[in-house]
């Protein structure tokens, strides 16, 4: 029949939406996380997951899913994912067919548009990899460096400076954590709902460096309840990136059609997918 082959399950459009129902109702449910919501953290577990691609040889990537194994899962960067991972898996329990790798996307993509943001289209075919599949470490930016280690990163993923700026515009959600990075606090005072408040609050308050014990962060002058990492700041002491955040400052529209179409190409880094069946990217209907 059309939806099966083999007798394997082929899911379709549809069937992806009810997973995207299922996590949507998961985040409203479970509200009495962090500043109210998952949203961030699964959005994080999706970068993170996808973030590892070195397009030179074809490794790493949101094709895999390798996170899931106690070496990579053990990275400095990934410290805390383990939050999001464990949300996902009465949805994973509930619908055993989804691979990891394309429920982690998906997710993200969930908790976009829940959150507000723009729609991000979306196109299924990860498949799951074994522990040998793992990504060294040292592929995720590191907060406390500044420009050259942000082109170095991203290039090596295949972006380029605008698309850097872009994609940090996620910063206007969620939080650090004193037990996961060692940062502490929001970017902004709207950390469950997407925004371009991150390039706003970045040109528009003035930042000095946080006094306290941890790792050298910055904090607002004005009300000392925000932050900014080295790496945030390098966006606008670096005189290309900062055209970027001047653009994106101004014109929410242009933000969230830029982010859209970064997070998209980020999501699918190194994805096999298979053109033969010339599959169109599914849009999910958000809840609200
Ligand atoms: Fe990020 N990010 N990120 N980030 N990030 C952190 C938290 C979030 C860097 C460092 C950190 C992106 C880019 C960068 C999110 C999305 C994106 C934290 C705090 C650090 C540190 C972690 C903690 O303590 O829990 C650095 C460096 C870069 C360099 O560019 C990009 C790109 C994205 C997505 C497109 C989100 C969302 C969070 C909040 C997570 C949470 O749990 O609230």
């Amino acid at each position: 029949s059309a939806g099966e082959t083999k007798g394997l399950f082929v899911p379709k459009a549809e069937d992806y939406q009810k997973v995207y129902n299922e996590v949507a109702a998961l985040l409203q449910e479970k509200d009495d996380y962090d500043d109210g919501s998952y949203g961030p953290v699964l959005v994080r577990l999706a970068w993170h997951a996808s973030g590892t691609y070195d397009k030179e040889t074809g490794t790493g990537g949101s094709n895999g899913a390798t996170m899931r194994f106690a070496p990579e899962g053990d990275h400095g960067a990934n410290a805390g994912l383990v939050a999001a991972r464990n949300f996902l898996e009465p949805v994973k329990a509930k619908f055993p067919w989804i691979t990891y790798s394309d429920l982690w996307i998906l997710s993200g993509v969930c908790a976009i548009q829940e959150m507000q943001g723009p729609t991000i289209p979306y196109r299924p075919g990860r498949q799951d990899k074994d522990i040998a599949a793992c990504t060294p470490d040292g592929r995720l930016p590191d907060a406390s460096k500044g420009n050259k280690h942000l082109r170095d990163i991203f290039c090596r993923m295949g972006f380029n400076d605008q698309e850097i700026v872009a994609l940090s515009g996620a910063h206007a959600l969620g939080r650090c954590h004193t037990d996961r990075s060692g940062f502490d606090g929001p970017w902004t005072f709207s950390p469950t709902v997407v925004t371009n408040d991150y390039y706003k609050l970045l040109l528009d308050e003035k930042w000095s460096w946080k006094k306290w014990n941890g790792p050298k962060q910055y904090e607002d002058k004005s009300t000392k309840s925000l932050m900014m990492l080295p790496t945030d700041m390098a966006l606008i002491s670096d005189k290309t990136f900062k055209q970027w955040v001047g653009k994106y400052a101004k014109d929410n529209d242009l933000f969230f059609k830029d982010f859209a179409a970064v997070i998209t190409k980020l999501f699918e880094l190194g994805v096999p997918f298979d053109e033969t069946t010339q599959q169109s990217p599914i849009t999910f209907k958000p809840t609200a």
